[in-house]
């Protein structure tokens, strides 16, 4: 029987559910790999039989426990997700049997090398950019290395058929998770855009053996009837910029309790990184997966051009009022770019812009709803 935390009995009811639901699926025999980041091909971690689950840190716990050994300065997604490791407060972390790491930003890089201290860490050579020579090679062997350590690490043989297996239910997945989110394609949008991202970005955390796909699609075709209570002219918001999940309170929810919808999630769990398909008809499906994940426009690839077509095309198709930049502290490429979106929201579209430096802490609530009220009323008025 497997054990659970010393500290069990002191987690909230929620932390004690989501303990449990994974309790049961390694009891069950299932394998778990704990992942960081949009760039880890999940087919391949499917096809060895395992479930993925994203480990990143959320909230502001363990991040007093991580400065004991990060810098206090480095971004707070890196300093949650490693705190909440090493003081074993993450049920998912504790139950992974390995992590799935990648060569993205620095900070994030450094760290896997003391996590791997506490778990098996495998880590992906990421290419700096798309366009150097023999990038598309070089990940495809990533490629084909992670399905080596899956084979190794659990003893088992990744077949082509169950790879491309697994890229048909992720590609339907990811097809069920994107209509969800163009829910707010709809104006004025039926759902507010905290619940539709909630929605979606639990698929991460599923499991159990019902079926995710036709639940998310049960659900988008629900959203589409409602009809809500209020204003229909409230602003739209795109909101682009690091991962937000940590800020989601203190940021998306109040913006929408102060008038404005997110209607738009231009970061790397959205469907700005979701509509990417892995091709199901080539020869090497590997090379098909490398090629999708490469698509990815984040801000550790240089040039990163692409992220920017992708922010003009998904104000018109979302039809955004303004776009909110969020840069965690710490977060230098998230940073430099801000000015290269700034130019093109501001200059090229003719929109409003607001960048919101920040991190886990509520220390700047009460600053950012300021700044949020004044951002609304910028919008409402270039109406
Ligand atoms: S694909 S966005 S998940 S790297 S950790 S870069 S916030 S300093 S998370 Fe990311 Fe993959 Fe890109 Fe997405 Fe900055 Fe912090 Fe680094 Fe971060």
């Amino acid at each position: 029987m497997l054990s659970l935390p010393k500290n069990f009995e002191t987690f909230n009811e929620a932390r004690k559910k989501s303990f449990m639901a994974l309790y049961n699926a390694k009891e069950a025999g299932k394998k778990v790999i704990g992942t960081f980041c949009s760039y880890t091909p999940l087919e391949i971690i499917n096809a060895a039989g395992a479930i993925s689950v994203g480990l990143c840190g959320k909230s502001e716990q363990g991040i007093a426990e991580a400065e004991t050994v990060l810098p206090k300065t480095i971004c707070p997604l890196i300093k949650a997700s490693y705190g909440m490791a090493f003081t074993d407060q993450c049920p998912y972390f504790y139950f992974s049997d390995a992590i799935i790491a990648e060569t993205t930003c620095d900070g994030k890089k450094k760290m896997y090398e003391l996590m791997s201290k506490i778990k098996p860490v495998h880590v992906l050579n990421l290419p700096q950019s798309r366009t150097q020579a023999l990038a598309l090679e070089m990940w495809t062997e990533e490629m084909r290395k992670t399905a080596r350590f899956f084979e190794e690490l659990f003893g088992v043989t990744i077949t082509d058929e169950k790879l491309r297996e697994a890229i048909r239910y992720r590609n339907r997945l990811r097809k069920a998770i994107v209509d969800l989110y163009e829910v707010a394609k709809i104006k004025p949008s039926p759902v507010s855009g905290y619940e539709i991202s909630t929605v979606a970005e639990s698929a991460d955390f599923h499991f159990t053996d019902d079926d995710l796909i036709a639940k998310i699609e049960g659900i988008t075709r629900e959203m589409k009837t409602r009809v809500r209570d209020v204003a229909a002219d409230r602003p739209r918001v795109l909101i682009t910029g690091c991962p937000n999940a940590g800020v989601r309170e203190k940021i998306i929810k109040r913006l929408e309790e102060l008038g404005a919808d997110y209607v738009c999630a231009d970061i790397c769990s959205g469907p700005r990184v979701q509509k990417f398909m892995v091709d199901e008809n080539t020869e090497d499906p590997y090379r098909a997966i490398a090629e999708r994940y490469l698509k990815i426009n984040c801000s550790v690839m240089t040039p990163n051009s692409e992220r920017f077509n992708d922010i003009r095309e998904s104000v018109k198709e979302y039809q955004a009022d303004g776009v909110i930049e969020i840069v965690l502290h710490g977060c230098h490429t998230f940073a430099v770019e801000a000015f290269t979106t700034a130019g093109v929201v501001q200059n090229e579209l003719g929109l409003p812009y607001l960048r919101l430096d920040t991190d886990f802490s509520q220390s700047d609530k009460g600053q950012i709803e300021t700044r949020l009220e004044a951002f609304i009323e910028i919008m409402t008025n270039a109406a």
